[in-house]
């Protein structure tokens, strides 16, 4: 991956010695969160920062269960120019009546919690209590899978982006026919641009939506284009090579291209990525193992891509002098509660195959890894049911509207107890599963339990195992 330009390096430099020299009285551990679009972010955050502001719930967050962590609380994030995750709200959609899962997010955002919490050191055993501020950035993945042009020129993009959208066929159609009808050498026109542009973004948005491809096309902003739809930045697409002048169609788009990798992908990386000191990559495995194997080889290609992101450190060796390096990534499949707990295993076992590639690279970069099947917040509860002479294990909940299983159509009010069927022992054959697998959205659980503060509580699975994985070793 290409250097920063010096420029950069230095406003990086200054501006990390500037944090951590303030950081000697109040460490700030700035987490990423990020996963493909509905990989579970938002509720993760929102159940991660809930959990920890009504100290419910965290049974293997070390901190909490030897009764050092004294209490958190949402603070005023100092960058006043990134917009503030949306906490409350997701709390109160959650917790509403009827009871909803927070809406899709499309744009970065961030929170800052501080805990306070007595060190287990006996350096600072007796020297009051510590502070940490724990930073959460919610990013889309897309925008990792941006970070790989940096490197490439607008023709290198152009060849690989064309052989895919040839290979994917019948969705690439209307693209690749008005690409047909064009020009690249001919006079530079906005509309044709735009014709170009629109056609290809309706293209990736097909790939994508059909459930096949979950992920693994750039540029990401084209499908989560935030406040920038419509700008020249977003507004070009592939062009195959050719001769061409100054003022052609194929000059224009390529100093587009370029715009976006400068103004739009650089920035991310340095102001974002490059801050990051732990990292937790949410996979939905259960979507893709729902839509069969291409979405699974898919999403395999999409995870390797976006952890080629994390040798950044690695290559950059003055990044790695001054700036703060990611030294854990923690992956989690979520949703396991769409699974009876006899499965996690299997889960985590199919989750570790599809993060291999993507792991080794980050160990070899000098970070340490762990994966874990997670629930953030727990749709459905565990039942037997006796079938012939047998006792199944099964999972109790509410379908949501629409949601369809075996010829019936759920109405979303409606509670069920289902056997969710059995992963394959074998990792590997469920990656290969011919037959997709057909996993039931559900409604969110109505908070009917209080903690002692009267709040509501969630039940989750290992959301605690994972915050002690990202943060507990800060809060010694
Ligand atoms: N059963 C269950 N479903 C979940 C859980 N977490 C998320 N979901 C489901 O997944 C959907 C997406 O979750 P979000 O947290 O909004 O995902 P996101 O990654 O923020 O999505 P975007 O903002 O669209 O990128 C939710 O609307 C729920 O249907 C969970 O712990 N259990
Ligand atoms: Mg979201």
């Amino acid at each position: 991956m290409s250097r920063l330009p010096l420029a950069d390096e230095i406003g990086l430099a200054l501006s990390t010695l500037a944090d951590s020299a303030t950081g000697a009285l109040n460490p700030t551990l700035r987490l990423g969160v990020t996963g493909l679009s509905r990989s579970g972010k938002t509720v993760f955050i929102t159940a991660l920062v809930h959990s920890l502001l009504t100290g419910s719930g965290l049974y293997g967050f070390a901190p909490s269960t030897e009764a050092r962590l004294i209490g958190a609380q949402l603070v005023e994030h100092p960058d006043a120019t990134i917009p503030r995750f949306a906490y409350e709200q997701h709390i109160a959609t959650l917790t509403g009546r009827p009871s909803q899962w927070p809406e899709s997010t499309r744009r970065i955002s961030q929170l800052r919690i501080r805990l306070k919490f007595t060190s287990d050191r006996i350096t600072r055993k007796f020297g009051g209590p510590a502070t940490l501020n724990l930073d959460i950035v919610d990013y889309p993945g897309e925008w990792l899978l941006d970070l790989p042009l940096l490197d490439k020129s607008f023709a290198q993009w152009s060849a690989e982006a064309l052989a895919r959208a040839e290979a994917h066929g019948s969705e690439a159609r209307p693209f690749l026919d008005v690409l047909a009808a064009t020009n690249p050498a001919a006079d530079a026109r906005d509309t044709d641009a735009e014709l170009l542009a629109q056609r290809f973004t309706d293209y990736l948005r097909a790939a994508r939506e059909d459930g096949r491809a979950l992920s693994s096309l750039p540029p990401g902003r084209f499908l989560l284009p935030g406040d920038l739809e419509g700008s020249p930045a977003l507004t070009f697409a592939p062009l195959p090579s050719g001769s061409h002048g100054r003022n052609s169609l194929y000059a224009r788009l390529e100093s587009r291209y370029e715009a976006y990798k400068q103004r739009i992908v650089r920035p991310f990386l340095r102001d974002h990525f490059l801050r990051l000191d732990r990292q937790v990559v949410l996979v939905d495995v259960l979507r893709a193992l729902n839509a069969g194997p291409d979405a699974v080889r898919d999403l395999e290609t999409a995870l390797s891509e976006v952890l080629t992101a994390f040798r950044q450190g690695e290559i950059n060796p003055l990044n790695r002098l001054v700036s703060r390096r990611i030294d854990r990534i923690l992956f989690a499949a979520t949703k396991a509660d769409l699974l009876h707990n006899s499965s996690h295993d299997r889960l985590e076992a199919i989750l570790n195959r599809l993060v291999a590639s993507a792991t080794r690279r980050a160990r070899f970069a000098g970070a340490q890894t762990r994966s874990l099947a997670i629930a953030a917040i727990r749709a459905t509860r565990e039942g037997t049911i006796r079938e012939g002479g047998d006792t199944l294990p099964t999972i109790v909940g509410t379908p949501e509207a629409g949601q369809r299983l075996d010829g019936t159509t759920y109405d979303g009010k409606t509670e069920i107890a289902l056997f969710p069927g059995d992963l394959p022992v074998d990792a590997e054959s469920a990656l290969q599963q011919r037959q997709a697998l057909n996993f039931l959205r559900f409604t969110p659980p109505e908070a009917t339990r209080r903690s002692a503060g009267g709040e509501p509580v969630f039940a989750h699975i290992r959301l605690d195992r994972a915050l002690d994985y990202l943060i507990g070793d800060w809060m010694r």
